[in-house]
């Protein structure tokens, strides 16, 4: 089936997944919630607004495919897959536990939904290719997402995958920057600067889109757009940390996690 909810109704979801995702980061003292918040509303529009997916069958051939490139971003993935209906909610309270399925990183084999195990930077945007370059030999029809971080994209790996996806005029192959320009410690453009980054996928072959990341309307509108007939990337401009006052644009909450105080604060802003 098809999801498209209208603009307000992903809105409320991808507040759902910022308190949700922050609860569960809080309950086990564990996780990446800066990244979380970069990524959640991309996400929503993704899963509510655009991709083509049945929750009570994951594995259905024709289904768009989403590779989280961007594993360590739990928070975002599990709370989007459990809002679609994947796994029930009382997964979430398991999160990062002994004996979850719910793990730091997204593991395939334990948690419906998830297309390929990521956590390794650089991995996602590959294997991503090559399910896009296995539809297209098949002649299938559904189109391939996958979502990188910026500093993500500083692994060599990328660059192989976007040249192949070009040379192979993978046009189902969407590819979105989270470019929030913090990756662990620090900025990108002071670790490994990155900028011209949609020169360059353009001098790779590609078609390239900026967005706002966090405008779900002009998310759906960009991810939902036909696909042309070459790769795309969208970079979307994003803010780390995005929702709560105290973590936007601070490296520190990359892997942070908040304390009780922190925690009821972020409540109160995540309204
Ligand atoms: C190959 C590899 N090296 C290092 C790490 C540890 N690590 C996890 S997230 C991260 C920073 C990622 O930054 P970015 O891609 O910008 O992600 P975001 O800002 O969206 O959280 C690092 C270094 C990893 N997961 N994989
Ligand atoms: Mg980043």
């Amino acid at each position: 089936m098809s999801m498209n909810d209208p603009i307000p109704a992903i809105q409320a979801r991808a507040l759902w997944m910022r308190r949700t995702a922050f609860a569960m980061v809080h309950r086990a003292q564990l996780g990446h919630p800066g990244g979380d918040f970069s990524a959640i509303d991309i996400l929503a529009a993704l899963y509510f607004g655009v991709m083509t997916h049945d929750p009570a069958r994951p594995d259905w051939a024709d289904r768009d495919r989403f590779v989280m490139s961007k594993g360590h971003a739990t928070g975002a993935i599990y709370t989007a897959l459990c809002a679609a209906g994947y796994f029930p909610e009382s997964w979430l309270d398991t999160y990062m536990g002994n004996g979850s399925l719910l793990n730091g990183h997204p593991n395939r084999n334990y948690v419906p939904g998830v297309e390929t195990n990521t956590g390794p930077l650089g991995h996602g945007f590959p294997v991503a290719t090559g399910i896009a370059m296995a539809g297209k030999i098949r002649g299938t029809s559904y189109r391939t997402f996958v979502l990188t971080g910026d500093g993500e994209q500083q692994e060599g790996s990328n660059w192989e995958a976007a040249m192949v996806a070009a040379h192979a005029k993978l046009n189902r192959l969407t590819l979105i920057i989270d470019r929030n320009r913090l990756q662990q410690g620090a900025g990108t453009e002071e670790t490994s600067g990155l900028d011209p980054l949609d020169q360059k996928y353009a001098a790779f072959g590609w078609d390239v889109a900026m967005v706002d990341g966090h405008d779900i309307a002009a998310l759906v509108a960009v991810l939902g757009a036909d696909p042309g007939d070459r790769p795309r990337c969208i970079i979307a401009n994003t803010v780390k940390g995005k929702g709560v006052s105290f973590m936007e644009h601070q490296a520190k909450w990359h892997h942070g996690v908040p304390n009780d105080a922190q925690y009821a604060q972020a409540m109160q802003e995540l309204v």
